[in-house]
């Protein structure tokens, strides 16, 4: 009796650890950098509500307000998409904090909330 118990105490033990370990690749693969900010790189931190989307161009049309760290007035324009999951919180009429850096072609969302 105590035996098996202890047995299946130890069957959980390496379940859980298998399972954190999962979490743990899950987690790395959220981390990869693919459309975000490079090291160095000038994060700039903004409001705005989405105007227009266009997955195939990768480019999402923000009306936002005014962004101090560039010294923007409030405007319309298009950003650039890099990390085609962002799209998921990128739709037209959601009101979104998001994060952008500046790169040579343009302005790349790199972070959406
Ligand atoms: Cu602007």
């Amino acid at each position: 009796m105590k035996k098996s118990l202890i047995t299946s105490l130890a069957t959980i033990l390496v379940l859980s650890a298998t399972t954190a370990m999962a979490q743990q690749k899950m987690d790395g693969m959220k981390t990869m950098p693919m459309g975000k900010p490079a090291a160095g790189q000038t994060v700039h931190m903004a409001k705005g509500k989405v105007t227009k989307v266009d997955v195939g161009a990768n480019i999402v049309t923000l009306a936002h307000e005014p962004v101090k760290s560039m010294n923007w007035p409030a405007m319309t324009m298009g950003f650039l998409v890099k990390d085609k999951m962002l799209f998921d919180k990128l739709i037209v009429g959601n009101k979104v904090s998001f994060e952008f850096v500046q790169e040579p072609k343009g302005y790349v969302v790199t972070k959406v909330k």
